[in-house]
């Protein structure tokens, strides 16, 4: 069973594994990590302030601070002239220690709440090999263009495994979710992540990171108890996100709050670029708060003019208290 701690998805999707599971046959071989199509135009001009050295996860194996920037480019291959993105993804159960009081049993995709944020490029096609160790039936359900059985509302029982293919269309923000009822309860607790499917031209260059809002229905009476941005309840309000004064921050943002029929995002001192579901490339209008019903996602830009550190949250201020809450650290350009 993997754990927050020594989760090892190489070792458990080893050769033995896949031929267990009944994936002897698919071939694994491939660049670790792949290449980025923006990496070397983005690398040249974007400058990602370093991540702070001590934030704690608080005995979790899950660093907020990570979560961020972190995008999951697969395994590429080339096949019959294409470019395929292979996705391993194991779901698990393992506790999460979400603050000093509440250690709450998560089910999660790789051992992270949000799972991976999975990224590929408009037109490429999509493998996840998703195995299923978390003790009950799971699937992968991913919003997109796909064929029926491709869905992820066929259940996969704990100890088997699925292969999700589907070509990467169309560009936008999306998601993946597990689908088996009650859907609410699944999502609430952990099971839920980012696709993102840049556009073939891709996008300009900026800083570009990731939040998730999420909740958790600790005393499972559904109702949420307890918010987070990424996983943990107030952890960008103890550890705000360093962003550089001036530079375009590309925000992807997802609403994966269950039972809360609603959920606005706003953010202090400051107005965004809205680029509806990530799906245009010119933003419709400008906002300071913008209304999320779940599974809404919503790629949002924005530059802060003055140093300093700024909160942001849904305005829903009970919901921002409960731990979706947190803070910008605008760090001077000269520095
Ligand atoms: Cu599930």
């Amino acid at each position: 069973m993997p754990s927050f701690k020594n989760f090892d998805s190489g070792k458990l999707w080893g050769r033995r594994r896949l031929l267990q599971v009944g994936l002897g046959g698919v071939a694994l071989a491939g660049t670790a990590g792949g290449y980025h199509w923006l990496n070397q135009r983005t690398r040249q001009q974007v400058r990602v302030p370093p991540l702070p050295t001590d934030t704690p996860t608080y005995g979790n194996g899950i660093n907020p601070m990570q979560t961020l920037r972190d995008f999951d480019y697969g395994t590429v291959k080339q096949e019959n002239g294409r470019t395929v993105r292979e996705f391993r993804i194991i779901a698990g159960t393992s506790p999460l220690q979400l603050n000093s009081a509440v250690s709450y049993i998560t089910w999660n995709y790789n051992g992270r709440v949000p799972g991976p944020t999975l990224r590929a490029r408009e037109g490429d096609r999509i493998r996840v090999l998703f195995l299923n160790q978390g003790g009950h039936a799971h699937t992968m359900h991913f919003h997109g263009i796909h064929a029926a059985g491709m869905d992820g509302v066929r259940p996969v029982s704990n100890g088997k495994a699925f292969i999700y293919e589907f070509d990467a269309v169309p560009y936008g923000l999306h998601l993946y979710h597990c689908h088996i009822a009650p859907v609410s309860r699944h999502i609430g607790k952990g099971l839920h992540g980012m696709l993102i499917i840049d556009p073939k031209e891709g996008r300009p260059p900026a800083d570009e990171i990731v939040l998730v809002m999420n909740a958790y229905d600790i005393k499972d009476n559904q109702r949420n108890e307890l918010y987070a941005f990424n996983g943990l309840p107030h952890y960008y309000m103890r550890h705000p996100i360093p962003i550089y004064q001036h530079q375009l921050v590309r925000l992807y943002l997802l609403n994966m709050v269950e039972f809360d029929p609603v959920l606005t995002f706003h953010i202090h001192a400051n107005f965004f670029r809205v680029y509806p579901t990530g799906m245009v490339l010119k933003p419709t209008h400008e906002a300071d708060v913008i209304t999320m019903g779940t599974a809404e996602r919503h790629i949002l830009e924005f530059a802060y003019s003055y140093p300093g550190k700024y909160m942001f949250h849904p305005h829903q201020d009970a919901i921002a208290e409960a731990g979706c809450m947190g803070m910008f650290e605008v760090i001077p350009q000269n520095t």
